[in-house]
């Protein structure tokens, strides 16, 4: 706030002005200060107080020298003072004025330079995300089942026994439920049960064949769970695609035929496949298809010499399992395994990746080191 000490607050005869002249000099001190005043940087709030101090109805500059010098002068020095007075009020009057335009556009500009954007700043960068490896090897899978006329369906994470296992030919007590060693959920008390954390996609093999008729040609990415301890090569929580396709005259070479579509898609037209037989309740033949290894060429000697550390000289490197739809698994459908036949397979996602991209650690893809993400973008 401006403070103003001027001789305003005297009167003439204290300040020893006695002719005109001298009344004329005490004015011009007073306009050289409040020039000064005037001159600072005002804000707002500033400008307000200057204009108190010398406009102030009560105590004001201008009213003081009205008080302490117009109305006691003496008849001989009225008149200059009057004629000082006035013109003072004037000057400091029309200063305010303009004082108050220029306050009052500097105000609105910073405001405005507040919103403006500043278009010389360096633009913000904004780190852009990829799909981690898993979603897409699941992409380029489905989009190779795509072209060949299969669609794809989801199905619940959380199963009954039904669903993963006993529409699946696996009753109770069969050894097979042994080696998908299951989370079981804990229910309140009362509630429908048991539940659990589907081992494998095949439950929705039964969920698909229940809702459609023949023809049927799908295929079902998603996460399943087993009580496995983690190491190189298992996960507790890891990821498949099972395929399913049925319909009046599937045959076994469509079977084989579409399995080497997809791996060579997949792996290149230089690998190799071939299938042993194996053995799953719900597929009848079961086989197990293997691949080339595709980091020795089929070889089974490492590019550096010796045996290949991958397939371990073995030449073939194991990939899923599949198999013919077993008969009775139709009988849970109501579909009549007279007329239809079909095949079925299921993918460990998590495994095909790491053989795809040389990754030698499946807990890579759950520990969430970019490091290791951003080599896949
Ligand atoms: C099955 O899960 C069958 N449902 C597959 C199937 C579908 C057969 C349809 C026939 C017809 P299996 O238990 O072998 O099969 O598991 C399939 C794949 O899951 C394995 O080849 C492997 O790649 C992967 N897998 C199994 N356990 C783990 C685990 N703990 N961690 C990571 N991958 C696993």
């Amino acid at each position: 706030m401006p403070t103003v000490d001027n001789p305003a607050g005297k009167t003439l005869a204290e300040l020893g002005a006695a002719s005109p002249d001298e009344v004329a000099q005490l004015f011009s001190e007073v306009r050289a200060l409040f020039d000064n005043q005037a001159a600072k940087q005002l804000d707002p709030a500033t400008w307000e107080a200057l204009k108190q101090v010398w406009t102030g109805r009560k105590s004001g500059v201008l009213t003081l020298i009205t008080d302490n010098w117009l109305k006691p002068a003496t008849p001989e020095l009225k008149r200059a003072v009057g004629q000082e007075l006035n013109k003072l009020k004037a000057q400091v009057e029309s200063t305010l004025e303009a004082r108050k335009r220029d306050v009052e556009s500097l105000a609105e500009h910073a405001a405005s330079a507040k919103d403006r954007a500043d278009l010389s700043l360096p633009g913000v960068l904004r780190p852009v995300g990829t799909h981690h490896l898993i979603r897409q090897v699941f992409q380029e899978i489905e989009d190779i089942f795509f072209s060949i006329g299969f669609s794809v369906v989801e199905g619940p994470e959380i199963e009954t026994p039904y669903y993963n296992f006993e529409a699946l030919n696996i009753p109770e007590f069969h050894p097979v439920r042994d080696d998908m060693d299951t989370f079981y959920l804990e229910l309140p008390k009362g509630a429908p049960g048991p539940l659990l954390l589907r081992t494998h996609t095949s439950p929705v093999q039964i969920r698909t064949m229940e809702k459609r008729q023949p023809p049927v040609r799908v295929i079902v990415p998603g996460k399943v769970y087993r009580r496995d301890n983690p190491d190189a090569t298992h996960s507790f929580m890891f990821h498949q695609i099972e395929g399913l396709a049925v319909d009046s005259d599937i045959t076994f070479c469509d079977f084989t035929g579409t399995i080497d579509y997809f791996v060579k898609q997949f792996f290149g037209e230089s690998v190799k496949t071939r299938f042993r037989p194996s053995y799953f309740p719900f597929t009848e033949p079961s086989v197990e298809f293997d691949v080339s290894c595709v980091f020795c060429g089929g070889s089974g000697t490492a590019k550096s010499g010796g045996t290949c550390g991958k397939c371990k000289g073995s030449r073939w490197i194991e990939l899923f399992g599949a198999g013919m739809v077993d008969p009775a698994v139709y009988g849970f459908v109501n579909y009549d395994p007279k007329k239809v036949s079909g095949f079925a397979f299921g993918i460990g996602i998590d495994r095909l990746a790491m053989l795809k991209y040389g990754i030698d650690d499946i807990q890579a893809f759950f520990q969430n080191d970019v490091r290791f993400l951003r080599q896949f973008p």
